[in-house]
């Protein structure tokens, strides 16, 4: 029984070699440690929340548990449970009686709990060798289950979880109970029996059928040999019987008995007591170890079992348990040492760093097998830091994890699929809206702008620019230098445009416009002055050139009347007559979209496509001219303006909608208009979240249930306090200090939380959304240049983008998600979009000044 380091190293590639047979496609049939797929793939990232239930069968106990988990920063996880007894009749009976009983045990504890209406999903610890497809299917030998659960796992990997939830280098899970099993994170390039090669997946490996084809005869003995013949699977789970709670008392009982025959003790006697299998329990083992009180011990147990012992016979009562139990922990170390060299060799690291999670009796409650353990171990494999960390909440918790994983992956992969039908719909509205015979009914309108190429640097001279629309109203002068020194040197003005002049007459607001560019030219020294103007109007124009812009519909809160279906170039130049005092050439109308574009493109030549994420949100991109069927011609690009703001308006969008965007569309100043805009922009994510609280405060899930009249104001909950409340560094009490801005005085450390997650759950949204159609948007212009993959920039403008502290990652990893072959750069506007103005007012001076 006394195996030397040689022995064990021996034993430890031993069973590296059965590990690669169990992962072989054509050797696991007949591979005696069957290296189980388990579809447990990534282990908990902190995002986890819910309530969970979990089953935990096959160890000693029986457990039913409820496992609450949350995630408001910090995350934390409750625990109830409760230990049902499995009486031997049943754990020998009927499958059905047995499932029966357990349906009965987690009924019972249901109705403790009063959560019987609760349909709670639920992880089952099911501590038998089980063959998986799928992480909530088993095949036990010898019958099949198939039961409506979440997650059925083994033990192993339940531990592995649960202290992998604490120590995130876990990735080895290990059983020394009743029973013994380990499993670990495999490649997926390595499991020839599951589809793919990317990633890790967690392997049950049933390490206790070890030797069951024989390769460790030359290391069980006579006693292993009588063991096994009095087992009730005889030559089955042969390593586990060399090792395992269930059968190390019995095999020093068997030593004992052959000693006291050989006349070794107890004078050659034996007694009744000691003859019965079973009767000396391997707790006693660990017991009788014990330096100080081991002999004693030792001395009542063999008096209990009708013996006269000697002191010398407690002596070598203790040897025997010392040689059993050393041999259990060097064998279970030998078998760990081939595992670690795996996951070693599989990450190609010089020294492996990592925590194997532990449970079972055995090795909780024999101090001396844990210790060995850890020891031998540490010498096997001296090129790994190994930590072992106990698990104290058993694997219940693990199931709950691997369950809140399942949940998390399953919702995650239900969003993922929602994104990717918004991009499919999105790529449809575009095609419709390019196409002149859909264009009419298209939702997305892709206006053709007459902007086709890009500077080229010959571009100079002196432009003003316009830039209306946004959150601010300005004015520039922008001054482009070519040649090798070329520049763009610019000066602007803010001004405002009051609500009423916004809502009030189309003569009122351009002749504002006109009052501000006065005020300007002089507040310049430019009175008097005629130069080129590039007009940035960020409202939907259908254009038949550049110099001309047609209002189709007013959005972002703008009503002026008597512009839509005029063209705003010449209302400008009517407000400009009206005035008077100076003439301007209004060379180029472009939307903020193609500004942007334009203002990047100066930059960064591979910018072709720009993006607002504002108070409102479009993006435009270049587009192949043979696509774009309202403009005669087949050559070359030409950006188009996408619109997008309006997808969904014909109902695209309608399942993706909430009552809350539903309240939130019904009371803008454009019901049914704008939809894909409103779930997304700076004008409506605040409103979207004070409807949400409102809808929590009546439902006495917020502030009390008690409404404060301020929070009923429209408007009063303004998208600035996302991006505020979302930002890490915003301590929850300065939450609070929003919400008694907002007349929520009395609002609770709860409350906050809560606010702040329906930020999160808002704005995410958002990002997601724009994520989708950005990628339909790069997506198309790989296909349009048959591509495999596409570099591309995009140039992105918009307070919302800029400041929302979340926002642009979201939206960046959705895209990446989304549209794996392309490579996008999003590149932030510093200049504008009234910069791009003046850039493709500057072009087109310099293809007019040509023709001349
Ligand atoms: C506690 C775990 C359980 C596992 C048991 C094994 O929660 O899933 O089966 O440890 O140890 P045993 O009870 O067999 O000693
Ligand atoms: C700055 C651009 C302007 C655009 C605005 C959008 O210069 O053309 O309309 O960004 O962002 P918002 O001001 O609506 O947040
Ligand atoms: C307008 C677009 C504009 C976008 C961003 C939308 O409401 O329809 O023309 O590009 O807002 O400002």
């Amino acid at each position: 029984m006394r195996l030397s380091e040689e022995n064990l190293m021996d034993v430890s590639r031993r069973f590296r070699r059965e590990m690669d047979k169990g992962l072989g496609r054509d050797t696991n049939l007949t591979a005696s440690v069957k290296m189980l797929p388990t579809f447990v793939r990534s282990t908990p990232d902190g995002t986890e929340s819910g309530d969970f239930l979990a089953l935990d069968l096959g160890g000693t106990n029986f457990r039913v548990l409820l496992v609450k988990v949350s995630a408001n920063g910090k995350q934390k996880v409750e625990m109830e449970n409760q230990i049902y007894a499995i009486p031997e009749t049943l754990m020998r009976g009927s499958g059905c009686e047995l499932f029966d009983h357990i349906a009965e045990c987690l009924a019972n504890f249901l109705d403790k709990l009063g959560i019987k209406d609760k349909k709670l999903p639920l992880g089952f610890t099911f501590s038998f060798p089980c063959r998986q497809t799928k992480l909530d299917e088993v095949r036990t030998g010898g019958g099949d289950f198939d039961i409506d659960i979440v997650a059925v796992i083994n033990d192993t990997v339940g531990t592995m979880m649960t202290c992998g939830y604490d120590d995130h280098h876990c990735e080895l899970g290990l059983i020394v109970g009743t029973g013994t099993n380990a499993c670990y994170m495999e490649e997926m390039r390595n499991l020839e029996l599951v589809e793919g090669d990317e990633g890790r997946m967690c392997v049950n490996m049933e390490w206790g059928a070890f030797g069951d084809d024989g390769a460790l005869d030359d290391l069980r003995t006579e006693f292993d040999r009588e063991i096994d013949a009095g087992s009730l699977n005889p030559g089955k789970q042969l390593f586990e019987k060399m090792i395992s709670g269930m059968y190390m008392g019995e095999l020093v009982r068997i030593i004992l008995v052959k000693m006291a025959r050989e006349g070794l003790v107890f004078q050659g006697h034996t007694t009744p007591d000691l003859l019965i299998t079973g009767h000396f329990k391997t707790s006693y083992v660990s017991a009788i170890e014990n330096q100080k009180s081991g002999l004693l011990y030792a001395e009542q147990v063999l008096r209990g079992l009708g013996l006269d012992p000697s002191a010398e016979d407690c002596v070598a009562v203790q040897r025997v348990c010392h040689t059993v139990s050393t041999r259990a922990a060097h064998l279970c170390a030998a078998t760990l040492a081939a595992v670690l060299r795996q996951i070693r060799d599989n990450k190609a690291a010089e020294r492996l760093r990592t925590t194997i999670g532990v449970d079972g009796s055995v090795y909780k409650n024999h101090p001396q097998f844990a210790r060995r353990l850890h020891k031998m171990v540490r010498r096997l494999v001296p090129d790994c830091d190994v930590r072992f960390l106990r698990s104290e909440d058993g694997s219940g918790k693990g199931a709950a994890m691997v369950t809140a994983v399942a949940y998390r992956l399953a919702e995650q992969h239900a969003e993922r699929q929602r994104l990717m039908e918004v991009k499919r719909r999105m790529e449809e509205g575009m095609k419709r809206g390019l196409a002149r015979d859909t264009h009419d009914s298209a939702s997305v309108k892709m206006l053709p702008t007459y902007v086709r190429s890009t500077p080229d640097g010959t571009e100079r001279g002196d432009f003003l620019a316009l830039d209306l629309g946004g959150t601010n109203f300005r004015v520039l002068l922008v001054r482009v230098r070519s040649g090798k020194r070329r520049s763009v040197e610019m000066h602007n003005k803010i001004y405002t445009i009051s609500q009423d002049i916004m809502q009030g007459t189309g003569e009122e607001l351009f002749d504002h416009i006109v009052h501000c560019i006065g005020d300007f030219l002089e507040y310049m020294g430019l009175k008097g002055a005629s130069l080129p103007l590039g007009f940035t109007f960020s409202f939907p124009c259908h254009q038949t050139r550049l110099d001309q812009g047609i209002l189709l519909k007013w959005t972002k809160g703008f009503k002026a009347t008597g512009c839509e279906g005029e063209d705003v170039a010449a209302l400008l130049k009517d407000a400009i007559h009206r005035m008077e005092e100076f003439d301007l050439d209004v060379v180029a109308v472009v939307n903020d979209t193609v500004g942007t574009m334009m203002t990047c493109g100066y930059e960064d030549q591979r910018c072709e496509v720009g993006l607002i994420v504002g108070t409102g949100t479009n993006a435009c991109y270049m587009e192949e001219m043979e696509n774009v069927e309202l403009v005669e011609g087949d050559d070359g690009l030409m950006c188009v303006n996408m619109e997008w703001g309006a997808f969904g308006d014909r109902g695209e969008l309608d399942e993706f909608c909430t009552q809350f965007d539903a309240a939130v569309d019904e009371r803008s100043a454009n019901p049914g208009k704008q939809r894909f805009e409103k779930m997304i922009s700076g004008m409506y994510l605040g409103e979207i979240v004070r409807n949400v609280l409102l809808d929590f405060t009546t439902r006495g899930l917020l502030f009390r249930g008690k409404l404060s009249e301020r929070l009923k104001t429209r408007g009063i909950f303004e998208t600035k306090f996302l991006s505020q409340i979302e930002s890490d560094r915003l301590a929850l009490r300065q939450v609070r200090s929003i919400l008694q801005h907002l007349g929520l005085v009395s609002s609770t450390c709860e409350d906050s939380i809560l606010v702040k997650e329906v930020c999160s759950v808002v704005s995410r949204r958002a990002a997601q959304l724009c994520g989708a159609g950005l990628a339909a948007v790069v997506d198309k212009i790989r296909q349009n240049r048959n591509l495999e993959q596409l570099t591309v920039t995009v140039g992105v403008d918009g307070t919302l983008y800029k400041l929302h502290p979340h926002f642009s990652t979201i939206m960046r990893e959705t895209l990446k998600d989304l549209a794996p072959q392309c490579d996008v750069s999003l590149v932030q506007s510093e200049d504008g979009s009234g910069k791009g103005a003046a850039l493709i007012t500057a072009v087109a001076c310099r293809l007019r000044d040509a023709k001349k």
